[in-house]
């Protein structure tokens, strides 16, 4: 029950069925956030409907944000060699329409949508009205459903004989709703010195390692290869990878590097298994569409090492004022130890499965006849790897953003941004002990 503070008890109504489920629901969700405490990203959207909608709410009021700035985010996320034909037809930018006036953020709710363009060749299989023809050609029933995907599994759990009703919110055009929050998240930590940045490191067979050192602008040098691969040559050979995949009807995964820069020392916490930041960052990066494995700094290869091998030396640097004064001889924490930020970039891997949609298509049962089939072939990507790191930048954008607030807190930017001098300065200035 709600008191007049607005908060939760359960005393007066310990059995009242549904009712008491949905309380208590309720307090499980305000109260089990693991990977977004302070931010909320609400998406809507099919992806041949209407539209995708991204609700941003929790940023504070007075950050300057422009159209561009999301605009400039989801025209990244619509490059990358191995696309399909839908990204020849939509053209992302995003609008706005809530929660900014006049260059700044509001404190309320962000509303943006990006329109499909694609949806003029759907509209009758999108239409929210009810079908005077049930069995019309044109409402593009799928019951073929494809290994891999979201689609048998979805029509089971939610009772739809039409696995459109599954596959079209299941498909990673969704992302770009993610990219659109996450720019706002990145325009919130930019301000403070904070870079998110990505490559691919892997697609198919073809391995590029990160390179040590990093450019000083890993987006940028990123964004000049039609793979987002920061090694030339196998750019190349990923780029043959991809066309051969093509030529074969296949498609193809990989993996990508997200780094951020700049974080100071203390974001994140060791208290309890809800706040460690590793977790909040995995479970936001596993939330990708296709993504099948997230690591952390060294990640796998560290159980195969001794400590000695794996553990950053520590030492004093006075220079080092976000890190509090300390340098670790080598990061193979990835920015992180006990789920809190060390003040060393933070970088974590994420492998992508090779996209489920086929020209050649696997095994698969028509569930309307029971019968063996050939799953369904849809215009599809071939390999979506350098898309999903700019989704991945985004993700890890707003996993920060929110650790940010959470540890700095503040209703306007200005509050926030004294919060986060006043602790800078006491960083500068702490002797433990
Ligand atoms: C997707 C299938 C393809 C991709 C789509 C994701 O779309 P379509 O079925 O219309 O050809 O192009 O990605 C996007 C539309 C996008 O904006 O990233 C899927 O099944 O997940």
């Amino acid at each position: 029950m709600f008191s007049d503070e607005g908060t939760v008890s359960f005393e007066a109504r310990p059995s009242a069925g549904p009712f008491f489920c949905l309380q208590r629901s309720f307090l499980y969700q305000e109260s089990n956030h693991f990977v977004l405490r302070r931010l909320k990203l609400t998406t809507a959207g099919e992806s041949h409907g209407p539209a995708i909608v991204a609700i941003l709410d929790g940023v504070p009021a007075g950050l300057e944000l422009s159209p561009q700035d999301v605009a400039r985010e989801l025209i990244r996320r619509q490059g990358g060699y191995g696309r399909g034909g839908r990204m020849k037809i939509e053209k992302d930018l995003g609008e706005i329409f809530a929660g900014v006036r006049l260059g700044e953020t509001l404190g309320g709710p962000i509303a943006i949508r990006i329109p499909n363009r694609d949806f003029k060749n759907w509209q009758d299989a999108m239409s929210v009205e009810a079908p005077a023809a049930p069995d019309d050609e044109s409402l593009r029933r799928v019951t073929l459903p494809r290994p891999g995907h979201a689609d048998l599994v979805g029509m089971l759990k939610y009772r739809r004989a039409d696995a459109r009703d599954i596959l079209e919110r299941a498909s990673a055009r969704e992302t770009a709703a993610r990219v659109a929050g996450g720019a706002v998240a990145k325009r919130l930590l930019h301000g403070f010195g904070v870079r998110v940045e990505s490559h691919v490191v892997r697609i198919g067979q073809v391995h590029a390692p990160s390179p040590d050192p990093l450019p000083d602008s890993v987006q940028a040098s990123a964004d000049a290869s039609p793979v987002r691969c920061l090694d030339e040559a196998a750019s190349s050979r990923m780029v043959a990878e991809i066309d051969e995949a093509r030529r074969a009807g296949d498609s193809l995964g990989g993996v990508f590097e997200v780094i951020a820069r700049g974080l100071p020392v203390g974001l994140g916490s060791h208290v309890t298994a809800d706040v460690r930041l590793s977790g909040r960052i995995a479970g936001a990066l596993m939330s990708i569409h296709a993504m099948k494995g997230v690591e952390i700094g060294m990640g796998f290869a560290s159980a195969a090492a001794r400590g000695s091998g794996v553990h950053d030396e520590i030492e004093r640097d006075a220079s080092r004022r976000r890190a509090g004064g300390y340098r670790r001889r080598s990061n193979n924490a990835g920015g992180l130890e006990g789920g809190i930020t060390t003040g060393e970039p933070l970088v974590a891997r994420v492998a992508m499965k090779p996209l489920s949609s086929l020209r050649q298509p696997l095994d698969s049962v028509d569930t309307k006849s029971g019968e063996p089939a050939k799953a369904i072939r849809e215009r599809s990507d071939v390999c979506a790897v350098p898309a999903a790191a700019i989704v991945g930048e985004a993700m890890l954008a707003l996993v920060l953003a929110d650790a940010w607030l959470e540890k700095f807190g503040g209703d306007s930017m200005q509050e926030l941004e004294s919060n986060v001098e006043a602790y800078l300065a006491g960083l500068a200035t702490a002797t433990l002990g």
